[in-house]
């Protein structure tokens, strides 16, 4: 059995000007292509958008700042688990077997901030034929209260632990862009797009390209970045937008 892992990016399926609301146009796009593929096991991971970041800065939580208030708590995972509501619906009108796995009742991080996300559940949902849905949350965190946890360092824990085959990442943009904004096809090493990446220690950990990419290079699966035109692609096997293969 292959096992895909894919996460629709927050700001591709809601609108990032207006608080609290979805795409739709762009939601029943991207749970279309995942409705007509035929995949064996996949593992899907949507992110946050317009819904869980305003209030995450609202209560001044971040991946590193965390918070003790149990409204801070109620109100990023309340609004998290309305956009999955959402996913999940539009996903189980094409037929697709999604079930929710809720982070926060899941995950925590221990006081280095390493993550632990136990998998067993999520094979077990595999075997027997759902496809788990899993999404950016609040954690709780060890001498912190709870801090968020991204939904691409979901992705990465999960490809990781169950030895994914394939694992993309539906963004808005393309794939990796170039200085003249044109798409990088491959990225075996850092180095070779350091110039237009600049930093990854220096970029925002949660959507940066930069540290998107460091991380996909240390993964062990080969991993794609592409936008939301190139999910049916991915799905059936081609490695659209930027393939990043360290
Ligand atoms: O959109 C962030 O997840 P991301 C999660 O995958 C929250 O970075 C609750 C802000």
């Amino acid at each position: 059995m292959s096992l895909t892992v894919l996460k629709l990016g927050g700001s591709v399926i809601t609108d990032k000007d207006r608080p609290d609301t979805l795409d739709g146009e762009m939601l029943d796009s991207v749970t279309d292509a995942v409705g007509d593929a035929q995949i064996d096991d996949l593992v899907l991971v949507h992110g946050a958008g317009s819904f869980g970041h305003h209030h995450a800065s609202e209560h001044g939580v971040s991946k590193t700042v965390g918070s003790s208030d149990v409204a801070a708590v109620i109100d990023i995972h309340g609004a998290m688990e309305t956009l999955d509501q959402f996913v999940l619906s539009r996903l189980h009108e094409r037929d697709v077997p999604a079930v929710p796995v809720h982070p926060f009742s899941v995950a925590s991080r221990d006081s280095n901030a390493e993550l632990s996300l136990p998998v067993q559940q999520i094979s077990t949902m595999l075997g027997e034929g759902f496809v788990p849905v899993l999404y950016g949350d609040v954690v709780v965190h060890e001498g912190k209260g709870v801090t968020i946890v991204s939904g691409d360092e979901l992705v990465t824990s999960v490809a990781r632990q169950l030895d994914a085959d394939r694992v993309g990442f539906c963004s808005t943009v393309p794939g990796v862009l170039d200085e003249d904004d044109a798409v990088i096809p491959e990225i075996t090493s850092y180095e070779s797009v350091a110039d237009v990446l600049g930093e990854s220690e220096s970029t925002d950990v949660t959507g940066g390209m930069a540290g998107k990419v460091a991380a996909l290079l240390e993964l062990g699966a080969p991993a794609s970045i592409f936008g939301p035109n190139d999910v049916t692609a991915f799905l059936d096997g081609e490695n659209p937008g930027t393939k990043i293969d360290g």
